[in-house]
């Protein structure tokens, strides 16, 4: 049985379990690792993921790091129509999930830690503004790519979705300043009609 060990309040964790709903793959989770709960600093988990960080998934005794990649494997290995196999689409759906890791994933996350689990006394306001300047900048990129197309990766839901839709969930749901960008948020109203989004993305954020 696959196992993912990660706290379902991490974003990089939300992709793993909502991808093995939507494509049906059974899973054991282990919630209680990572943030507050701790256990991701220890020579067993190090020892799987020397990084330290959340998720770690267990295939057997196959042991992956990196989120996307971790969804990737997965949906090759389950054969997901969600990752296109001939190459050109293929690469349309890596280039937005590399993107994701590479543009918006630590401008959210600087901004989640400092608005949500800093108090207003110990922020520094000047990264957190920094942070919230350049995701904004990506997210209006993202914007422009769906006033072209339905879904991230063209007209119907991908691989592509996956990484962007819990962040996205951010963007709207934090205290922040952003321009009304119609297009992100016709396509988060869409992603919200999905089950599995609904349980393991649009949660409280911590
Ligand atoms: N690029 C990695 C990033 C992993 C990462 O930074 N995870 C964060 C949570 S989103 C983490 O483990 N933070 C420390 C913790 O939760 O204790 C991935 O996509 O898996």
């Amino acid at each position: 049985m696959l196992r993912i060990l990660g706290r379902a309040t991490s974003t990089n964790v939300q992709k793993i379990l909502w991808f093995c709903d939507e494509a049906g793959i059974a899973y054991e989770h282990d919630n209680d690792i990572g943030g507050a709960f701790g256990g991701n600093d220890t020579p067993e988990y190090l020892a799987m993921n020397p990084n330290g960080k959340v998720p770690t998934v267990v295939d057997d005794n196959f042991v992956m790091w990196e989120s996307n990649s971790i969804i990737r494997y997965l949906a090759r290995k389950h054969k997901s129509a969600l990752y296109p196999s001939e190459f050109r689409a293929r690469n349309v759906v890596e280039r937005w999930m590399d993107w994701e890791l590479s543009v918006v994933a630590r401008q959210q996350g600087t901004v989640l830690v400092g608005l949500v689990r800093t108090k207003p006394e110990d922020r520094d306001n000047a990264k957190i503004a920094a942070a919230q300047r350049a995701w904004v900048r990506g997210m209006t990129i993202l914007d422009g790519q769906l006033a072209q197309t339905g879904y991230v990766a063209g007209d119907d839901f991908t691989l592509a979705d996956i990484p962007l839709g819990p962040i996205a969930h951010r963007f709207f749901s934090l205290d922040i300043e952003r321009p009304d960008l119609a297009n992100l948020r016709r396509w988060y109203d869409t992603l919200a009609g999905r089950p599995a989004f609904q349980e393991w993305c649009l949660i409280e954020m911590a």
